[in-house]
């Protein structure tokens, strides 16, 4: 049986009519929706167990602590860490490269240099921005290449001694690019440059193995691999980490305190400030354990051929551009294109007339969009439970789009 066959009884959403017809829902890249058993996790979570963690002694407090452990556990298998003290909840992507910006940036001084990409989320240029301009370091892009891979000679040019971190995506949430993180990783380490990894596009979509990607830091977000939103995962390796004071404080982040210092909890918990998202995780636990049982090879595989159904058929039609490598390469459930003579968001807002759910805009890509010669783009992003035969009425709705002009 076809993925999406199996998957899409678990969706209660898809059962939804949007103007009229059923709903076409192709923007997981911005939020995927959620599996029953992750629904069901987190109102039992609530029904049966909710309690603060890590503070009560009660049978709630400790059953609640369990379960907000036992994702921890769950997340550390599903990334490959070494340790279940190397993952630290956040609140999301954005939040973990807040913390890691906020964090290594109390150690760069006057002159050191942050290297990213050109293809970079915002959450992934702000907090190296402001890091920069409050320590005086120099902030520089690596350029993409037209076939939108990123240009690894220059990167040889930027990576310099005076390179402390080098922070870039896994998967581009416009181009849908894979960037060589092992190739980037093995450069950065020669300057013995911290390198943080910006997974929010890669984990719902491939099979994450941290072991074998050696960087020092990866983030991702719970929403956009079938789990709620509120929570995210921050990968630390464990020296990297213990070598760091922690970027925020409060709560349980601590073992004890004076009115001028304090003395900071062991890992992972050093760097959780704050009553975390519980529900959250636990819905997470439901998410991965979902996602496992159907097996990320297979969810990969099934990504890419919708991806490469998408790419193929708008290559078509007349007057659409497309964005990114080409259908060959493999790449994320990720399709960016424009329609000649229309705007990406009536683009937008006349597929949605349809049922059919495309992200519009710079897709908080700015520079990216800027390096492309466009405002924005339309952007269809697929999941586990999207199918072939929602694609082709894709295709036909946009070859539409273009004739009626
Ligand atoms: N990094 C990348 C590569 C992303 O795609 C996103 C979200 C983020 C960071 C931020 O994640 P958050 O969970 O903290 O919001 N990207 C998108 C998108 O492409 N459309 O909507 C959100």
């Amino acid at each position: 049986m076809r993925l999406d066959e199996q998957t899409r009884p678990d969706f209660p959403i898809l059962q939804r009519i949007v103007n009229g017809r059923p709903l076409v829902y192709f923007d997981s890249g911005a939020s995927s929706q959620k599996p029953r058993a992750v629904i069901e996790a987190m109102s039992q979570y609530y029904e049966r167990s909710h309690a603060n963690v890590h503070r009560s002694i009660h049978t709630l407090g400790e059953e609640a602590t369990e379960l907000y452990e036992l994702a921890r556990d769950t997340v550390q298998r599903f990334i490959g860490a070494a340790s279940r003290e190397e993952v630290v909840f956040t609140r999301g992507t954005t939040d973990g490269l807040g913390l890691i910006a906020e964090t290594i940036g109390r150690t760069l001084a006057r002159g050191d240099e942050i290297v990213v990409t050109e293809l970079e989320h915002h959450s992934n240029l702000i907090p190296w921005q402001l890091v920069a301009r409050d320590r005086g370091a120099a902030l520089k892009a690596v350029p993409i290449l037209a076939d939108g891979t990123v240009d690894l000679v220059a990167l040889d040019r930027l990576i310099t001694p005076r390179t402390r971190v080098v922070a870039f995506a896994h998967v581009s949430n416009v181009l849908g690019t894979i960037l060589p993180v092992t190739e980037i990783v093995r450069r950065a380490r020669t300057v013995n440059a911290i390198t943080v990894v910006d997974g929010a596009q890669a984990a719902p979509h491939l099979r994450l193995d941290m072991s074998a990607l050696e960087c020092d830091f990866y983030v991702f977000s719970a929403h956009k691999m079938l789990g709620p939103t509120g929570i995210g995962v921050m990968y630390g390796r464990r020296a990297v980490l213990d070598s760091l004071e922690p970027g925020r404080g409060g709560s349980e982040m601590i073992k004890e305190v004076w009115i001028d210092h304090a003395q900071w909890n062991d890992l992972p918990w050093r760097f959780e400030p704050g009553t975390p998202p519980i529900a959250e995780a636990v819905g997470l636990t439901a998410a991965i354990e979902y996602l496992e049982k159907l097996g990320m090879d297979r969810v990969a595989e099934h990504e890419h051929a919708l991806t490469r159904q998408t790419l193929e058929g708008l290559a078509r039609i007349p007057g659409v551009t497309l964005y990114g490598p080409p259908p060959a390469v493999e790449r994320g459930a990720v399709v960016a294109f424009t329609v000649q003579n229309l705007h990406p968001h009536d683009v937008a807002a006349l597929l949605d007339a349809e049922g059919i759910a495309v992200r519009a805009g710079h897709h908080c890509a700015m520079p990216l969009m800027r390096r492309l010669g466009v405002v924005g783009t339309s952007r269809a992003t697929f999941s586990v439970f999207n199918s072939p035969d929602e694609v082709s009425l894709f295709l036909a709705t946009v070859a539409g789009l273009h004739s009626a002009l």
